[in-house]
């Protein structure tokens, strides 16, 4: 049997209600509804300052995975968004805002997605230490598909960035 599924990575985050349980019960449906299979690699699970310019509101619980997928790119974003309406997400009040998950892809192959409401990799993952950091954990020698340039390399390019991030005891 030829095997159609492509290797991708998700970045997982919540900062509203109990976000290590919400992180977990995202990891249980995306595994229960076959969105994402093995082999599946897991990151820890980090503390994270808001990004984004919203300082105001709570510290983010930021995780990152990689799996295969036999999803197409939008289908693999319509269950993601189907997963998050079911953990309870509500559409947002206000951009880069609290929510209680948030799952977003980071990488889908060696993928270049750039559609109105798709872009891959995600339009800002080198600029997010909270991303960078659960990904080159499971991934360290990471380049990105577009600019051949290595994930742990954007990241230390962030400087003390890493710093404020505290990696947690919890595991998903
Ligand atoms: N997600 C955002 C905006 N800001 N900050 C942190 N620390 N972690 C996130 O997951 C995050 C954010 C938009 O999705
Ligand atoms: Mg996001
Ligand atoms: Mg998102």
């Amino acid at each position: 049997v030829p095997d159609r599924t492509e290797k991708v990575y998700l970045g997982l985050g919540a900062n509203a209600g109990d976000p290590v349980e919400q992180l977990r019960k995202a990891v249980a449906e995306l595994r229960a509804r076959r969105i994402i299979l093995e082999p599946i690699a897991l990151s820890s699970l980090y503390r994270t300052p808001p990004w984004g310019g919203i300082g105001d509101q709570p510290w983010f619980v930021n995780a990152a995975l990689s799996g295969a997928t036999a999803l197409s790119p939008q289908e693999l974003l319509a269950a993601l968004k189907q997963i998050e309406g079911d953990l309870g997400r509500k559409p947002a009040p206000r951009r880069w805002g609290p929510r209680p998950i948030d799952l977003d892809i980071l990488l889908f192959g060696q993928r270049i997605v750039r559609t109105p409401n798709l872009t891959i990799p995600h339009p800002h993952i080198t600029e997010r230490a909270f991303a960078l950091l659960p990904l080159v954990e499971i991934e360290p020698l990471l380049a990105d598909p577009a600019t051949g340039r290595r994930y742990a390399d954007c990241l230390a390019a962030l400087g003390d960035e890493i710093a404020r991030i505290e990696k947690m005891k919890d595991e998903l």
